[in-house]
């Protein structure tokens, strides 16, 4: 009873079975993919009776119908394209009726964000941002503990080392991953998230300095409203600590508050679900919510590195 249509675009890549078990999981249907890309086997797993479109005329063709349709109704697209499409395949759902629930970075940069509004305004239908960390109960409980004490008091200044380490192979620079005008660069398009997390358990930027800014490791030093951040960030195996590597992970997630260390590598699986779920509550992180990290990679995109000066990370060298 009350299942919901869902579309998928981008339907072939990595995070897309995520999406795809995050609908099968929260009771609904996918009834309508597209992508390019025919490798698409998974859907077997998930929705085997879902329509698979190639080319993206015949996919339009399908959901226009369905709009048109007094019965039918696809109430919602997931997005899980490369990062330069978003703000497309955004109005694509949008105007054909549909709330968008598209992977990060939601764009590449703040004035696409200002465009995605007014088609909010205009079509009545919303734009969710997958931002996952936010539903991590790791970092929910960091959050809360920091809320408490910025409660007693409310001028204090933390000083954090973030560490984020996620090893990638060749494959991601050969890929659009690795191609700043499709993904951003690294710390658009992985950093997004520990950007997003800290300007929401710490406040607003208000200094944004990068040191470091190789393709596989940017670096960076952050002032927000309640703390000093200097940030690490590495697709390159080589960062990973010798007693990470020695239990065989290949990623390393960690933020120290004031010397005291957090650690977040786990914990990851089922958040897409989470999101899903928060979203069908009435929650979900809008545009808005999604404003701050993306000012933030869109500054450092910019920004020209200071080598080895100031207040760096100890990783950098
Ligand atoms: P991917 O390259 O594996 O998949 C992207 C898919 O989009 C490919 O199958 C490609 O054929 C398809 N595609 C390309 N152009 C298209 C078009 N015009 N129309 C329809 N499909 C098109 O990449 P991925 O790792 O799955 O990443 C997809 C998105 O998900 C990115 O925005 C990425 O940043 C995000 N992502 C988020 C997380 C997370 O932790 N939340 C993890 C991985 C990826
Ligand atoms: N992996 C692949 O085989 N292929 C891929 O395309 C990606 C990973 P994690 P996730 O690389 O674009 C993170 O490091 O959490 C393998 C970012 N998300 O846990 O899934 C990888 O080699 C995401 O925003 O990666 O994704 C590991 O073996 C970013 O878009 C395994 O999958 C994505 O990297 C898991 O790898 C990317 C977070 O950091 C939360």
């Amino acid at each position: 009873p009350n299942k919901k249509n869902f579309a998928l675009i981008g339907a072939s890549g990595y995070i897309a079975p995520r999406h795809m078990k995050a609908i099968k999981e929260t009771g609904n249907d996918l009834v309508a993919a597209l992508d390019p890309y025919d490798g698409i086997g998974i859907m077997d797993s998930n929705f085997p009776q879902a329509h698979f479109f190639t080319e993206f005329e015949r996919f339009d063709r399908f959901v226009d119908k369905w709009h048109r349709d007094g019965n039918k109704k696809i109430e919602y697209i997931g997005i899980t394209t490369p990062n330069y499409l978003h703000d497309s395949h955004i109005r694509f759902a949008l105007k054909n009726g549909a709330h968008a629930i598209c992977e990060k970075p939601l764009v590449l940069n703040p004035h696409n964000i200002d465009q995605l509004k007014i088609i909010e305004e205009e079509t009545g239908k919303k734009v969710y941002n997958i931002l996952q960390l936010r539903l991590h109960d790791s970092i929910i409980a960091l959050k809360e503990k920091i809320a408490k004490e910025l409660e007693q008091n409310p001028n204090k200044i933390y000083d954090i080392d973030l560490t984020y380490l996620t090893s990638r192979g060749k494959w991601y620079f050969v890929s659009w991953k690795g191609d700043e005008s499709k993904s951003g660069g690294i710390a658009s398009n992985i950093g997004v998230h520990f950007f997003d997390m800290l300007s929401w358990i710490f406040g607003p930027i208000e200094e944004n300095l990068v040191h470091l800014k190789h393709p596989d490791a940017n670096a960076g030093f952050m002032k927000l409203k309640n703390a000093n951040v200097r940030w690490f960030l590495s697709v390159n195996y080589d960062y990973i600590p010798e007693d990470i590597r020695a239990t065989g992970k290949t990623t390393f997630r960690s933020i120290t508050v004031d010397g005291e260390e957090f650690e977040f590598s786990e914990g990851f699986t089922d958040l897409h679900t989470k999101s899903y779920e928060h979203i069908l509550n009435g929650g979900g992180f809008g545009l808005d919510e999604a404003r701050n990290s993306i000012n933030i990679v869109s500054v450092i995109r910019k920004l020209t590195p200071l080598g080895l000066n100031g207040e760096y990370h100890p990783f950098c060298k």
